[in-house]
């Protein structure tokens, strides 16, 4: 520290008010002392993810940090509550394979879907985003559960809603990040499918299959991504009107401005529900983002196996992590109108966000942590088979149901 900021830092503790006064040093932060472990993602020196003081976020472009805080920040530095880089994310590939021993839809059984069906609840009038990978919107089982956004008209090349998002019929891409493949990943949809995929129209059974998918991209088809494409595709989720989130990702830098986003979330009350993780850590130790934040309107989602065992790779933790679900051998849509099975807590967190959107079908007015109550205080927890999560069960929809007719009467 030099004398200079010694004296500074004498100076606010004498003359308090002085010290709230913002300067572009003050909302600039290039600090990743937070969580030094986790904090590893590469900065993006001439992108800025800018959080505005009403809560809105946007990703802009400078030369260099000095010039930035020269031309951007200093002159409308009232209305600026934070900046910091963007920095590139590297998701981890998902397991995948063509044909399994195992029933299509044990997950399905297992959590007591059909219990649901047979009370009349189906997830309709519950948007769910997925703010994932490309999502293959003309498969013939998710065609029809996709959002559409009724004031876009679609490819005339022109933002007709004025949301800032050109042609965002169904949904929208931030990709901004080169891939160096073009053939689309097949996570996003598989993931989607897990949460609403139509039955009619081939066979895989999603969860809450009358629940309306939104499709916010921001991970290319390599698996690479930035920090600052994500707060985006989750503040665009937001607009569109989710109720819940799929956050099926991890790996992200542990910088405040996905904190911030979250919590952006949190105030508008919405339901994150994240994956854990697949590197068989507790992220109560070794944290996660966002896994690890624990805010909440956040549900984090463990792995549970065939034999309702905990798998082997999922990550856990008493605290971070707060339910398991169904995570091995799970059927779903890809892209090219077919389905593959996938292992991955990518693939648990969207039977929670499905069991949400059923949740909020059956009683609209709860609130997010009423839904997260309702699916932690109703999980299945086998003797011999406790799972290293919070609730130490895997959740349970008809238990769920019961429970939030007691939360919501
Ligand atoms: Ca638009
Ligand atoms: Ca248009």
């Amino acid at each position: 520290m030099d004398v200079q900021k010694i004296l500074s830092a004498v100076a606010c503790v004498l003359v308090f008010t002085a010290c709230s006064k913002k300067s572009s040093d003050s909302v600039f932060s290039d600090s990743t002392a937070l969580d030094s472990a986790a904090c590893m993602g590469q900065a993006i020196k001439n992108k800025f993810i800018v959080q505005w003081e009403d809560g809105r976020f946007t990703v802009e472009s400078g030369s260099d940090a000095d010039s930035f805080k020269k031309e951007f920040i200093e002159p409308q530095l009232q209305e600026i509550r934070r900046v910091e880089f963007d920095r590139r994310i590297q998701l981890e590939s998902t397991k995948e394979y063509a044909t399994s021993s195992v029933s299509d839809s044990w997950g399905q059984s297992m959590i007591k879907t059909s219990s649901a069906y047979s009370q009349g609840f189906y997830g309709q009038g519950v948007k769910v985003a997925v703010v994932d990978a490309y999502v293959d919107v003309t498969h013939p089982q998710l065609a029809g559960r996709i959002a559409v956004n009724s004031g876009e008209i679609p490819n005339n090349g022109i933002d007709d809603d004025r949301n800032g998002v050109v042609d965002d019929y169904y949904g929208a891409s931030f990709v901004s990040v080169p891939s160096s493949t073009t053939s689309p990943s097949p996570h996003g949809s598989h993931v989607a499918g897990i949460i609403a995929a139509d039955s009619a129209y081939g066979p895989v059974n999603g969860v809450a299959p009358r629940a309306q998918i939104i499709p916010a991209q921001f991970i290319a088809n390599d698996g690479g991504g930035s920090l600052g494409d994500a707060v985006l595709a989750l503040q665009y989720a937001a607009n569109r009107g989710a109720k819940v989130i799929n956050a099926s990702w991890g790996g992200a830098p542990c910088v405040a401005s996905l904190r911030n986003a979250f919590q952006e979330l949190e105030r508008k009350g919405i339901l994150v529900v994240v994956a854990a993780g697949n590197d068989g850590r507790d992220i109560d130790i070794y944290p996660e983002f966002p896994a690890s934040f624990d805010l909440s309107n956040q549900i984090t989602v463990a792995a549970s196996s065939v034999s309702d065992f905990m798998t082997a790779w999922s990550n856990s933790g008493f605290n971070l992590v707060h339910v398991a679900a169904p995570g091995e051998h799970i059927l779903s849509t890809i892209p090219g109108a077919t389905s593959t099975y996938m292992d991955g807590t990518s693939m648990a967190a969207p039977f929670v966000s499905g069991t949400a959107a059923i949740l909020w079908s059956a009683k609209p007015t709860a609130t997010p942590q009423q839904i997260k109550a309702a699916i932690q205080q109703s999980v299945d927890v086998t003797s011999g088979h406790e799972f290293k999560v919070k609730t130490r069960g895997r959740i349970n929809i008809q238990k769920a149901l019961q429970v939030l007719g007691q939360l919501v009467p």
